[in-house]
């Protein structure tokens, strides 16, 4: 699918029926993570609707490409766009974290037919995609493999075993994007352990580095694109994301990362995102 007029607009005006949906998972839960829920949903939209091959009827489809969230407590984002996707129902949305629903409160691969991998020990998920992408290799197989990764996420030691083997391996079939939101669980990642200059450290392990605006899809879409034409080594797109983007109260505001919203805050919430969206329809 290309990004043309009309399906940008599709884009835009899903963006707010998707965070409305996963704040409304996670306050049903009472339980979660809206702030890097938030900050992935645009990034997580446009690989699912427009820049992978799969099949949500068929999710164990041979060629699919592959998506790992190794910042796996941010999973209420990538149920959401599953769900919206096609692979189950909306309405299993609210049991999120419930006892027996298949939407617990990390990804567990063996629950939920679309998730490839059980994420939620941070800095794991990078290396479970470099393997996929590398059996790719070995075994001849077309599909690419994407991953995502927080920028708390990525002071643990394992994403740097990670960084160096990729390129190594010249993976130009994987695609890592860093949610660069800039606030972890308890502050601001540049005051706890700066992990700048992240970009010229990509680059000095050489990977093909490209820095967008997480939240423009035509940025996204060409940051996939090239991406995908880049050969001989593997891609780490910076996405500069707001942690909590799109609910004003939440934006920016590490006390958003880790507290689910009562009934009036999600109320609250709610209407701001059904306003935002009346004025895209309005431009559309
Ligand atoms: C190994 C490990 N240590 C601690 C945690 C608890 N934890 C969950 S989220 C989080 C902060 C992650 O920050 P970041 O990667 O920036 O996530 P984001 O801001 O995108 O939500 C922590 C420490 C964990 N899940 N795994």
């Amino acid at each position: 699918m290309t990004l043309d007029g009309p399906a940008l607009a599709t884009l835009r005006r899903r963006a707010f029926d998707l965070r409305i949906d996963n704040l409304d998972a996670i306050a049903s839960a009472q339980s979660g993570h809206p702030g890097g829920t938030l900050s992935a949903m645009d990034l997580l939209q446009t690989l699912y609707f427009l820049e992978m091959r799969h099949r949500p009827a068929e999710p164990h489809w041979a060629e699919r490409d592959r998506f790992v969230l190794s910042k796996g407590h941010a999973v209420p984002a990538l149920y959401t766009v599953l769900a919206h996707a096609g692979y189950f129902s909306r309405d299993l949305l609210p049991t999120l974290r419930h006892l027996g629903s298949p939407l617990q409160g990390h990804p567990a691969d063996f629950l939920l037919p679309g998730i490839e991998a059980s994420t939620g020990s941070l800095g794991q998920g990078f290396s479970i995609g470099i393997g996929m992408a590398l059996a790719s290799k070995l075994d001849g197989d077309k599909f690419r493999t994407y991953v995502m990764i927080g920028d708390g996420e990525s002071q643990e030691g394992q994403i740097w075993e990670a960084a160096m083997s990729a390129p190594k391996f010249g993976l130009d079939n994987l695609c890592v994007i860093l949610d660069h939101n800039k606030i972890q669980l308890d502050g601001s990642v540049v005051d706890i352990m700066n992990i700048e200059p992240f970009a010229d450290k990509m680059r000095a392990f050489n990977w093909n580095v490209l820095t967008i605006d997480g939240h423009d899809y035509p940025q996204i879409a060409g940051a996939f694109a090239e991406a995908r034409a880049t050969k001989g080594k593997p891609t780490f797109i910076v996405a500069q994301t707001i942690k909590g983007k799109g609910v004003s109260f939440m934006e920016g505001k590490v006390a958003w990362h880790g507290v689910a919203p009562n009934k009036e805050q999600l109320a609250a919430a709610v209407a701001e995102l059904r306003a935002a969206q009346a004025l895209v329809k309005e431009a559309a």
